[in-house]
């Protein structure tokens, strides 16, 4: 049968009696089994909606449910423990997001999986890694314990790409003020200037449309696409703070 990881995050309501409730749920069901849980541990929220910690932790399934209908009794559990979703990244009793789904790579309007924030986000990553440290990342092709070491790297390199230069370098000054102790660089002037020492942690996109750099040129690894957030410089700092740290 496939096996599947999700991650569970509250912080609204006793989260810990409501994880157990889910799991117990869900093991319940005829075509899904729970074979593993991590350790819940307690993050600092990303993200301004909300100010109270969160509970996150991860577990295995082995499923004989589709991708889609594995993500449709998610959303059922969700909703019977009281979610409601009024406000995107608001405040939640429970949320499951869907991690990984065997070695499948599902790119449709309501699912995304691998889930596209699960290799940079450390409250993913480190109760991931507990039970499931050698599972390959079927896009970025390298193990989710790697994924996490990666992160662990200091300086943290944080480069931008696809933004004019002036753009980039206005955008540099407002983040380095925010995390002094990041490292911030332009890939366009690197790559000029032949600067790049050590593999950068996260190279963000953000595909201006004269961007001379394309999306695909840019290294699997450390590339991700916000293109989408364009101007959008609370986005990114929430990026950069789910990969820093969780405290
Ligand atoms: N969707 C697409 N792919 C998936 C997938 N792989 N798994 C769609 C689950 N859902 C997926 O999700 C929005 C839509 O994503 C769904 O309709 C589904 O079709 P949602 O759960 O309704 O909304 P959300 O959770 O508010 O948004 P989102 O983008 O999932 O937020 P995140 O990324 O989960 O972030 N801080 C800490 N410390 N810990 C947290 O757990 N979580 C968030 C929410 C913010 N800050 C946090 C935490
Ligand atoms: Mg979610």
């Amino acid at each position: 049968m496939p096996d599947c990881y999700i991650a569970l995050g509250g912080n609204q309501g006793p989260v810990r009696e409501t994880f157990s409730r889910a799991l117990e749920r869900l093991d319940q069901h005829p075509e899904i089994s729970v074979i593993k849980t991590s350790d819940w541990i307690e993050t600092a929220p990303v993200g301004d909606q909300t100010s109270d910690p969160f509970l996150n932790g991860a577990a295995q399934l082995s499923v004989s449910l589709s991708p889609e209908s594995l993500l449709k009794e998610l959303q059922l559990l969700e909703t019977d423990m009281g979610r409601t979703r009024e406000v995107r990244w608001g405040a939640r009793p429970l949320d499951l997001d869907m991690l990984l789904y065997d070695q499948l790579v599902i790119h449709t309007e309501n699912l995304v999986v691998p889930h596209p924030a699960c290799w940079y986000r450390r409250f993913v990553l480190d109760p991931l890694a507990e039970i499931a440290a050698d599972v390959i990342h079927p896009e970025k092709q390298i193990t989710i314990q790697e994924l996490r070491q990666r992160l662990l790297v200091k300086p943290f390199q944080f480069v931008l790409a696809g933004l004019p230069p002036e753009e980039t370098a206005l955008l540099i000054r407002k983040l380095q003020q925010l995390y002094p102790e990041v490292q911030f660089s332009s890939w366009e002037t690197q790559e000029l200037t032949g600067s790049i020492s050590q593999e950068p942690t996260l190279i963000v996109w953000l595909g201006a449309p004269t961007s001379a750099t394309r999306f695909e040129d840019l290294p699997l690894i450390p590339r991700l696409d916000l293109s989408e957030y364009q101007k959008n410089t609370e986005r990114i700092v929430h990026v950069l703070q789910s990969a820093l740290d969780f405290r």
